[in-house]
């Protein structure tokens, strides 16, 4: 079962957006042009209500890209975004949808962030993709989208604590960059864990 996962390709995290990834519209042509090789795709979305801790907007005095912490764990504090319901939480416009045969959404926790599409960022919920997939013959997973640095690397390390054997499809993946370095950092993370970049 060769199956693609999307990562939040989503109108916030395009060029525009709120948390615009840079490039982040370019990976959509490619990712449509992988879809005919996979049998299964399924795809994450970022889907945060209004009050959500990872938005600076709701701590009075902080500014976005701060690092606070949020229920005991530490949290980069966001712009707005992916919130349910809104435009900017809607999959890229151009994006093959009619392909995808489940999406999770994650982030509908308040007081945690979800980075992965497996688990909160304290791994304390699950999303239910990981039982989700195995219940379908998944072993390995082929992962593309947005951000490289973020909700890509931690669905990656999660997946590979899962079980699943990951590559990685980096002509189809972007990052945010915060600090420079980080995409090239996620990458060597990944694949130090057991990812296969190519
Ligand atoms: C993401 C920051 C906050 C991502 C989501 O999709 O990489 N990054 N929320
Ligand atoms: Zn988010």
């Amino acid at each position: 079962m060769k199956t693609l996962l999307l990562i939040d390709i989503q109108n916030d995290f395009l060029p525009g957006g709120a948390l615009a990834v840079p490039e982040g519209d370019l990976i959509v042509p490619v990712v449509n042009d992988l879809m005919p090789q996979f049998d299964l795709i399924v795809a994450t979305q970022d889907w945060h209500p209004a009050d959500h801790g990872s938005f600076a907007a709701n701590h009075p005095g902080r500014s976005v890209f701060e690092q606070i912490e949020l229920e005991g764990m530490p949290q980069t504090l966001w712009p707005v975004h992916c919130v349910q319901n809104t435009g900017g939480a809607l999959f890229a416009p151009g994006l093959n949808t009619r392909s995808i045969a489940k999406v999770f959404p994650k982030g509908m926790n308040a007081r945690i962030d979800s980075y992965s599409g497996f688990f909160d960022n304290g791994h304390r919920a699950a999303t239910g993709m990981s039982e989700w997939l195995k219940s379908r013959g998944v072993t390995e997973l082929s992962v593309v989208g947005l951000a490289t640095d973020y909700c890509v690397k931690f669905t990656v390390l999660d997946a590979l604590q899962e079980g699943f054997r990951v590559r990685v499809i980096a002509k189809a993946c972007r990052g945010v960059n915060l600090v420079p370095g980080d995409v090239d950092r996620a990458l060597a993370d990944m694949r130090e864990a057991g990812a296969v970049i190519e």
